[in-house]
């Protein structure tokens, strides 16, 4: 049977999907809201990466300010996700409608309310919450007055803001993540990755790697100090940290371009190595000090981050990708100069390539890098679609999944790894991050919607909603 992985996953898998408020919800000033880092950026396209302003220009496109209208529709949204039959939804909570400019004494009672609602619905739809805390929609404010996470302030404000929100949902929320993908930074030389995940604007360019290594330690501190409250609330708590997986193979067999491959490695998941192991690794430290970088890591951040863990490593994957370069004798990983086409992989409209084997290489390597459990909270491809006489048939999509879907099964039946979800992105066609387009389209339920908003917003259920449909009623057995 071709269709069939054969493989049956345990019980209680979970079986959802991801999404993030900036890029769905909308409403982006209602009810308190303050303006967030996703809030200043326009709309860019494939290879054209977003401009951001300095403030909201009354003439702009910014496609975050609309979403798909989440906010006002999640319960009918909420009804095609349980018809589909999924078990589980990850969305993020807005920072800033809890406290719009990041360093308020008191939140905004109206966003908590919001995220009440959303989070009772989601419960009532027998879907269990997985909840980002911060997914590149931090307070504008915190960027401009503080400097975003290069401030040790801002350590502060995070851990208030999600001790507030862990305090208020804790009852019915059990799985948090601290920050989306906050390995993203590894392309330090694209502007755009360091404000989105680390607020950094306006600074010197011979300075942007050492801010991002600095910013990146406040945010793994932060991340610490959440998970360490989180389980003060309840033990039962569980947190995770939230990676981009991209494996960076070598192009050749080139020895160096081995070595440059696991220097690339190391570089992109250092992240997770302080998250799950509690320290730095020794490389890094090393780079640090010949690079003259003051991170300035204290006795008592050391202490926080070894005595507080993560629960649990929650990962993206879209892609692999494959680095050649012989002539680098530091072995310096530049990730915007250094990825080649890989001649075994196609690739997707937008240039990503497509690689199912490399999701199961990359649980095998973080299991034995970490042996931690995990959950993949991100998986998925960006497509054109078209809407005809109100049918979309995305075989490309279901192509997708099921490679990708098989290989996750193999991780965990033929390996034997723990790994306890699989939330593909979006579910519902969403606003894309890199690009702001609405075009680039991920979702099972289309949303009829333009990049400029036009449209009559109405949902219709994708070829793939069905095949997804069959995949969770088999528990996987049928791909
Ligand atoms: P979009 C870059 C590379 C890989 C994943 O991406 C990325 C990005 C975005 O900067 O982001 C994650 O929408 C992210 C989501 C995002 C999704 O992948 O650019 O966590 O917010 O929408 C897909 O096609």
């Amino acid at each position: 049977m071709q269709n069939d992985s054969g493989y049956k996953l345990p019980d209680g898998f979970l079986w959802g999907s991801a999404v993030a408020a900036h890029q769905l919800e909308g409403a982006w000033d209602v009810d308190g809201k303050g303006v967030s880092i996703a809030d200043v950026m326009l709309a860019g396209e494939n290879h054209v990466s977003r401009k951001v302003t300095d403030t909201v220009l009354a003439d702009g496109n910014y496609p975050n300010h609309r979403g798909i209208d989440f906010y006002h529709t999640y319960a009918q949204d909420f009804d095609l996700f349980k018809e589909l039959g999924m078990n589980a939804f990850r969305t993020s909570i807005a920072w800033t409608r809890i406290f719009p400019n990041g360093d308020e004494d008191e939140p905004n009672e109206a966003g908590l309310a919001f995220y009440d609602q959303m989070i009772d619905a989601m419960i009532e739809h027998g879907l269990e919450p997985v909840i980002t805390l911060s997914h590149f929609e931090m307070p504008l404010h915190l960027v401009k007055e503080y400097g975003g996470w290069r401030n040790r302030k801002v350590i502060d404000f995070f851990v208030k803001y999600a001790k507030t929100v862990i305090a208020r949902y804790g009852d019915r929320v059990k799985y948090w993540l601290t920050f989306n993908e906050i390995n993203n930074q590894t392309s330090w030389m694209n502007p755009h990755h360091l404000l989105q995940d680390s607020g950094l604007k306006d600074y010197p360019e011979e300075q942007a790697q050492e801010l991002m290594y600095l910013a990146s330690h406040h945010e793994l501190v932060a991340s610490a100090l959440v998970t360490k409250v989180a389980h003060a609330i309840n033990p039962d708590l569980e947190v995770g940290c939230m990676i981009a997986m991209n494996p960076v193979y070598p192009a050749t067999s080139n020895p160096k371009d081995i070595m440059m491959s696991q220097r690339a490695m190391q570089t992109r998941y250092y992240w997770g190595d302080v998250h799950a192991l509690g320290e730095y690794p020794t490389w890094l430290l090393k780079y640090f000090e010949q690079k003259n970088f003051n991170i300035d890591i204290t006795e008592e951040d050391k202490k926080i981050l070894k005595e507080n863990t993560v629960d649990f490593v929650s990962f993206s994957y879209y892609m692999s990708w494959t680095v050649s370069d012989p002539e680098n004798p530091l072995y310096e990983y530049d990730e915007e100069k250094n990825h080649g086409d890989n001649p075994f992989l196609a690739q997707s409209d937008w240039g990503w390539q497509i690689d199912p084997v490399g999701i199961r290489y990359a649980i095998n390597w973080m299991w034995d890098r970490w042996h931690k459990k995990m959950i993949v909270v991100e998986n998925g491809f960006g497509a054109f679609d078209k809407l005809e006489d109100g049918a979309i048939h995305d075989p490309y999509r279901i192509d997708y999944f099921k490679n990708h879907i098989k290989s996750v099964e193999e991780a965990i039946v033929l390996d034997g790894l723990p790994v306890f979800g699989y939330m593909p992105w979006s579910g519902i066609d969403i606003i894309s991050a890199s690009t702001g387009e609405m075009k680039k389209r991920y979702g099972f339920v289309y949303v009829d919607l333009d990049d400029f908003g036009e449209g009559s917003g109405k949902r219709y259920k994708k070829d793939s909603f069905a095949w997804y449909q069959n995949v969770i009623k088999t528990n996987g057995a049928e791909l």
